[in-house]
């Protein structure tokens, strides 16, 4: 297919127009854009999303849920929807102009509101992710964080968003396609990646430029991946390893702010349409291109050819086309990665591979990874971001009634830690949490509630930053707890320890003198008293203190810890 490398249209308007309309839309009512909405604005304003205008009206979203196409028959497999509160669509009346703003308050562009509905989101689900299941991260998304009403209408562009990192390495459509034109590069084959470049893809890539005959893009994506990847900061420093192994003057990369729905084949389509704004000629495909994982029954949501099979049917009309992923192998006795399918003497040698998993298992536990898998750069900044377990933050976290010990075990679990040394340790106690950062606080549900989170995020960011942070308060409900596990499992390990002393016990301890007052009615509101506890039901453990002295209970938490692989063993 013959390139064309002439500039494509962008949402923005000119710079002095960009002033003057900024000005303006000062007093227009705002939406503060959620970050996979700036990622889908960035790619609307810079015609990465071309030949869109703006985010979806209603007949173009039915259309494109249904048929995959825009109401005028254009290809387009995926929705690109503004999503809102109930609240903020009920300010908005049709043909309102409104300012779309980014997460400090700047603004990017505005949207002229034609289009205003109630989406059937199990619809959605179940036509452009192909299950309406939650174990699905898009799926996920849109019935759990996406508004639950859209906005649509034509953009007006008046800045990009702001990015701070890596700056010399992004690129508009039209900047990529300037960058073609004067490098005189006619094909280009783009290799789309989430993930970090082994020696593998490195092996590929090399033979799908070679097979199109192209000259390479390796173009990864930096708006929004699966949950759980590789952060982009980490991943763009080992693409800049593996670049040096490039030819310099055949390859480039460029990051790409799109934010991923891992939609397997619509989703493949649309990362070739986007490719072909950006000037590429051929896209590589892979197996189980931007898969899901697997669904609520443990099951792959699309066949493992899916996305080349509808990549190949529309690649003549979306003016693209695929070059398929080759499974590389490394084969022992030649020392090379070969295609796994082109091996005839499959029998007679050894072939060498590590998944995923392994990778994952690996750098966990600090394990080796061979220089035939990887490249010491990238293995490096893989380990520098993922420390094994014994040197990751985590966050223990006691719940149990007022006067169960906790604090007493928490205290004597901190000690022990600090005398092994290594990582900075915090004590979040109840009370002192009380005193600090909860003190305008009483003890109801919502102060209660407020007073865990606020617990949790201080004990997630200890945790992000390599910390142990042992908590200590009451914490009586279990959806609260849940939600603090939560923040913390995205940087590290949650071991909730229920310390299980009965209330009777408790009591008859006394060792504040409340449950005397709570009896009296003179503390309302007192937990076990005249308050709730919701037992915890799967604690990672759970210990008895009648009958066991401190230092016994905290070895215990000490001993889970080991087992775990949070502390080394002793
Ligand atoms: S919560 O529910 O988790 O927010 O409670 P927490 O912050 O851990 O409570 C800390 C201490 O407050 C004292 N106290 C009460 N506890 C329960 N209910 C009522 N109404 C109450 N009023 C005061 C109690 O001593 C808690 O300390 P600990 O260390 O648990 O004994």
């Amino acid at each position: 297919m013959p390139q064309n490398l002439a500039p494509i249209p962008e949402l923005y308007v000119s710079y002095d127009s960009a002033q003057k309309l900024k000005v303006e839309a000062a007093d227009l009512v705002s939406w503060d854009l959620s970050p996979r909405q700036i990622c889908d604005l960035e790619l609307l304003m810079n015609g990465g999303f071309n030949p869109l205008k703006g985010f979806l009206s209603e007949e173009d979203y039915n259309s494109v849920v249904e048929n995959m196409r825009l109401a005028n028959g254009t290809l387009w497999p995926m929705p690109i929807t503004l999503d809102v509160s109930e609240d903020f669509a009920a300010k908005i009346e049709l043909g309102q102009d409104i300012a779309l703003r980014d997460q400090e308050g700047v603004i990017l562009g505005t949207m002229t509101v034609t289009d205003r509905w109630v989406p059937n989101k199990a619809k959605e689900a179940e036509m452009v992710f192909g299950a309406d299941d939650l174990a699905h991260p898009a799926v996920n998304y849109l019935h759990n964080t996406a508004g639950k009403v859209y906005l649509g209408g034509p953009i007006v562009g008046i800045q990009q968003p702001v990015h701070y990192d890596f700056r010399a390495r992004r690129d508009t459509p039209n900047e990529l396609r300037a960058y073609f034109r004067k490098v005189g590069w006619r094909r280009v084959v783009a290799f789309q990646t989430r993930n970090p470049l082994h020696r593998a893809h490195q092996e590929l890539t090399f033979r799908a430029a070679k097979e199109a005959q192209a000259n390479l893009l390796i173009h990864p994506v930096v708006g929004m991946t699966k949950p759980g990847d590789v952060d982009h900061f980490t991943r763009v420093r080992c693409y800049e390893a593996v670049l040096d192994k490039y030819p310099q003057s055949t390859t480039t990369m460029s990051l790409l702010p799109l934010a991923m729905r891992m939609a397997g084949p619509r989703e493949a389509v649309w990362h070739g349409l986007i490719r072909k704004n950006y000037g590429c000629t051929h896209l590589i495909v892979g197996r189980d291109h931007a898969g899901p994982g697997k669904n609520s029954a443990g099951e792959d949501f699309y066949g493992p050819y899916d996305a080349q099979e509808l990549f190949a049917k529309h690649a003549e009309e979306m003016g693209i086309e695929m070059v398929d992923f080759k499974h590389m192998v490394y084969v022992q006795e030649r020392a090379q990665y070969e295609p796994a399918d082109e091996i005839a003497d499959k029998d007679n040698v050894t072939i060498l591979n590590i998944s995923g998993t392994e990778l994952r298992r690996r750098l966990q536990e600090g394990l080796e990874i061979p220089e035939w898998f990887s490249f010491p750069e990238v293995v490096n900044e893989l380990r520098k971001t993922k420390p094994p377990r014994s040197k990751q933050g985590f966050t223990v976290f006691f719940t149990g009634f007022s006067g169960s010990g906790k604090s007493t075990i928490a205290n004597a679990l901190m000690v022990k830690l600090m005398e092994m040394g290594g990582r900075p340790v915090t004590l979040l106690d109840g009370d002192i949490v009380r005193k600090n950062l909860s003190s305008e606080l009483g003890f109801s549900k919502e102060h209660r509630d407020l007073n865990i989170r606020r617990i949790g995020y201080v004990a997630s960011e200890i945790t992000k930053n390599g910390g142990i942070a042992i908590c200590a308060p009451i914490a009586p409900y279990a959806s609260t707890r849940r939600a603090v596990r939560e923040d913390v499992e995205n940087f590290g390990a949650f071991v909730e320890v229920h310390v299980a002393t009965s209330i009777e016990e408790c009591e008859r301890r006394d060792r504040k003198g409340l449950y005397k007052l709570a009896r009296e009615g003179k503390i309302k509101e007192f937990t076990g008293i005249s308050d709730p506890y919701e037992v915890p039901e799967n604690p990672e453990l759970r210990v008895e203190t009648e009958g066991h002295d401190v230092d016994n209970c905290a070895h215990q938490v000490i001993l889970k810890l080991e087992s775990m692989g949070l502390i080394a063993a002793h």
